[in-house]
């Protein structure tokens, strides 16, 4: 059956950033059949349903490529320290921050990650989101880093979204390895990835940070990932250089995430391996940083550009791809071109589903957002306040609000 989406204006933000200001989009089940302007389309076309967009601008589904949704607890306390002066990075050294969530999500059943998690999913949802990346790494043991995963696919089967899930068992340091980093990526390595790849993980992630991993024992945990045929993606220079975007670019990371302190010759070696750059302005904003990425040589070099919301208890605890549009361009600088880019077409790419999703073209995933607004501009403009009034995942209406 076919179904006409009619009088609408449309981005694309497929190869050619196609515009279309009298649009029209064909969709046959969850697939869209035809695109472009309406006067174009194809006569031959039976559309047996009609849906009218009273002139809303109609972009990709957006996707959210960063995220650290499910986990337990909250870290407010923790928040209140930095307000009054103490660091994210002497909060971890002392055995807080991350280590603190660890504690709350071993002590939850997969169950109760999946009903904790699920508002903050419904939220990003709820701003057109489609495509969500989905972290594991508040675990740090085998059991409940796979709890994590298990409980980011059944927030797949019970919603109308397309999850691409990361093993970030490379987080942090669990206690029982004290002392002994390279012990823990060790058993990462030689135990767990082999295990857990058939819990169906898209791609292996990692901290690169004086108060994480460093950039060996990242490379050690990539060169295995990949030998095992997995994509890998890694947090880099957010607090300082390691040396993390040369170990991804080495191991055709599929994205570099951060990248506060990283350098023009870093920019480059992404550039070279076809690394997403992934832009994650509210981890800045409530980290109070003052150092911004690279802009200017991560644009010269022509490295793709996302932004991400990173929702996460500590670093960026909120849940809106809307807000962190809005930071990317107030913050960072970002132009409303590469913002909306940076939902899309080159977050897809960073979750290596840029063939089916993140842009709209025959042929893709009938994924898409209505937008009650009169300018693209409008988007990463407004700050706290949700212009998207319908959203079709699959070709199927999953949400509509009054805007
Ligand atoms: N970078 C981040 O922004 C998050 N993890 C990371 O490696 C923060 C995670 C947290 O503080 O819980
Ligand atoms: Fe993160």
């Amino acid at each position: 059956m076919l179904t006409l989406w009619r009088h609408c204006r449309i981005a694309t933000c497929d190869e050619q950033s196609r515009v279309f200001e009298r649009g029209a989009i064909v969709t046959r089940g969850a697939a869209i059949e035809w695109v472009g302007d309406e006067a174009d389309l194809p006569a031959g076309l039976r559309t047996e349903h009609v849906i009218e967009l009273a002139g809303r601008w109609l972009t990709p589904g957006l996707v959210d490529c960063h995220t650290h949704l499910v986990f337990a607890g909250q870290r407010a306390a923790e928040f209140a320290r930095r307000t009054a002066g103490t660091s994210y990075a002497e909060i971890a050294r002392e055995g807080g921050g991350i280590l603190g969530t660890v504690r709350a999500t071993r002590a939850a059943s997969e169950e109760g990650l999946v009903e904790q998690s699920r508002p903050r999913l419904q939220s990003l949802l709820a701003e057109g989101v489609t495509t969500v990346e989905i972290k594991s790494g508040y675990g740090l043991e085998f059991d409940t880093e796979a709890r994590m995963l298990r409980a980011a696919r059944r927030l797949e089967a019970t919603n109308p979204v397309t999850v691409s899930t990361s093993l970030l068992a490379a987080h942090a340091l669990p206690p029982e390895f004290a002392g002994r980093a390279d012990d823990y990526i060790g058993t990462i390595c030689e135990d767990w990835l082999p295990r857990l790849a058939g819990l169906r993980i898209d791609a292996v992630d990692a901290y690169c940070e004086d108060i994480a991993f460093s950039a060996a024992q990242c490379d050690r945990l990539f060169t295995v990932a990949r030998a095992l045929g997995l994509n890998v993606r890694l947090h880099a220079e957010q607090l300082s250089n390691v040396g993390g975007s040369q170990v991804a670019a080495r191991h055709g990371a599929l994205s570099c995430d951060h990248l506060e302190y990283a350098t023009d010759a870093d920019a480059r070696a992404l550039a070279r391996a076809g690394t997403v750059a992934v832009m994650l302005p509210v981890a800045f904003y409530m980290l109070a940083e003052r150092q911004l990425p690279p802009i200017e040589a991560l644009r010269r070099h022509g490295v793709p550009l996302a932004v991400a919301s990173d929702c996460n208890p500590g670093s960026a605890p909120g849940a809106s791809l809307l807000l962190a549009m809005n930071m990317a361009r107030r913050l960072f600088g970002l132009t409303s071109a590469e913002v909306l880019l940076g939902v899309t077409r080159h977050a897809a790419r960073a979750l290596a589903v840029h063939e089916r999703r993140g842009s709209l073209a025959a042929g893709r995933a009938a994924d898409f957002a209505a937008w009650s607004i009169d300018s693209l501009d409008e988007l990463g403009y407004w700050c706290g306040f949700n212009p998207c009034s319908l959203v079709a995942k699959n070709g199927s209406i999953v949400l509509e609000r009054d805007v």
